[in-house]
């Protein structure tokens, strides 16, 4: 078979790709390793910048995000206990987040590419890249145990951080930057009213705790716990009354509690390869880079480096030029740091160190209250949580 872009992963990068190219007459094709029904239950992301929105809704395929999304002006952040918000609209002239379950987002790009007949491979396995470094690039790759082929002009690497894409750039030509955080997340999901309108960012003695939601009637919330946790060690009454604990006095009293729908632990993780091209392969999303999810970057960021991307590759099918597609790396790179910074910044401030000394400490108080009483504090920060513009 012969296409012009060959996406590796269907997860929101690779599938939202999909759609700007479908929508710019560009064929392409989507290979995915597991199952359609796998990639619909993950449980990820839940914080949509407007970038995104904006995404979503230029490849139409907005209409249940704004039926069933929050749209959110502000969140608040916690500090042993004290509560103050950031009013991000008052703060950015208007900008909104959007509460949209990443699962939510998966389904309607899924729907829609199967709608208007993109061809997206569940189940392909062993995907291999070949000639990337060619102008004649091809996928090799087996389903129902047949060996299959795409030849291809350009392939997109939006295969995740634990994907093949990444490692076909020879050692010698990838530079990575990592920082591990020394915790994780433990996150419940449960059909339970949210405990405020709007999410809790809480700085405790007892660790990061955060209150976030999917829906009215569906919660999401996340508390720091140790890299090697057991979660058989945390039955759900354990894990409501360390949220009421963290979370504090004002959050607790909104507080519903119920059965966890889904237990999991995260870890914490910035990081970054560099470049995000290699010949005829493009990487996306977190095939390149990794944020904590503190910021709610992540998803984010996988939206803006394929809007990048996809306007390279029209630039080059429709006008010839590939100046584009050789500043791309340069380009996402630029908007992806800036994330990190952020990301990284936002985790130092909200979590407790295990090896934080008392001065470390101080300084962690010391810059919440700035925040508290600055009104350019509380800009930067609103600033970088709506999303930056697309540069
Ligand atoms: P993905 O990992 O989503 O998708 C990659 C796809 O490639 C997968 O479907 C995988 O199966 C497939 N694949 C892998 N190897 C393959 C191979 N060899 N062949 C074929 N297919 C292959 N981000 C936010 O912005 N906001 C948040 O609130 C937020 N919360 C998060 C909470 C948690 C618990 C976690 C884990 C992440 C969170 N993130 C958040 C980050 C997350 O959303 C990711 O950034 C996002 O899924 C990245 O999307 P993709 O780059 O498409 O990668
Ligand atoms: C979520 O709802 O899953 C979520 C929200 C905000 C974050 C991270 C995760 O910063």
């Amino acid at each position: 078979m012969r296409t012009g872009v060959a996406i590796i992963g269907a997860g929101p990068a690779g599938l939202l790709l999909s759609q700007l190219l479908q929508g710019a007459g560009i064929a392409c094709i989507v290979l995915e390793r597991r199952s359609r029904r796998h990639v619909e239950s993950r449980i990820r992301a839940g914080v949509l910048e407007q970038v995104t929105v904006g995404l979503m809704e230029q490849v139409g395929v907005g209409a249940r995000m704004r039926r069933e999304g929050l749209p959110h002006d502000g969140f608040n952040l916690a500090s042993d206990g004290r509560l103050f918000r950031i009013d991000m609209a008052g703060l950015t002239g208007g900008a909104q987040v959007m509460i949209y379950g990443q699962t939510e987002l998966t389904r309607d790009l899924i729907d829609a590419a199967q709608e208007r007949g993109t061809a997206v491979e569940f189940e392909s396995q062993d995907v291999t890249l070949g000639a990337v470094e060619t102008e004649r690039p091809f996928v090799t790759y087996t389903r129902n145990g047949q060996p299959l082929r795409v030849d291809c002009d350009f392939i997109a690497g939006c295969d995740g951080s634990h994907g093949i894409c990444r490692l076909a750039i020879p050692e010698g030509h990838r530079r990575s930057f990592e920082r591990v955080f020394p915790f994780g997340w433990l996150g419940i999901l449960a059909d339970v009213p949210p405990c405020a309108p709007e999410l809790i960012y809480s700085n405790h003695e007892r660790g990061f705790a955060l209150a976030s939601m999917r829906s009215h009637t569906r919660s999401r919330y996340y508390l720091q716990c140790a890299i090697d946790e057991d979660l058989t060690a945390w039955s759900d009454e354990r894990i409501w009354a360390e949220l009421a604990l963290r979370l504090g006095p004002e959050a607790e009293s909104g507080m519903r509690r119920g059965p966890s729908i889904e237990k999991s632990i995260t870890p914490l993780r910035s990081f970054v390869s560099e470049p995000m091209r290699w010949g005829r392969l493009f990487l996306a999303g977190d095939a390149a880079h990794l944020v904590p999810p503190t910021g709610a970057k992540g998803l984010n960021l996988a939206a803006s480096d394929v809007h990048f991307l996809a306007q390279a590759l029209i630039a080059h099918y429709r006008d010839g030029s590939d100046a584009a597609l050789d500043g791309y790396s340069g380009r996402a790179l630029a908007r992806v740091w800036k994330a990190e910074r952020f990301s990284w910044w936002f985790t130092s401030l909200t979590h407790r160190f295990p090896d934080m000394d008392p001065f470390a400490r101080k300084m962690q108080i010391a810059e919440l209250d700035y925040i508290r009483s600055s009104r350019t504090a509380q800009t930067m920060l609103a600033e970088n949580y709506v999303g930056l513009p697309l540069a």
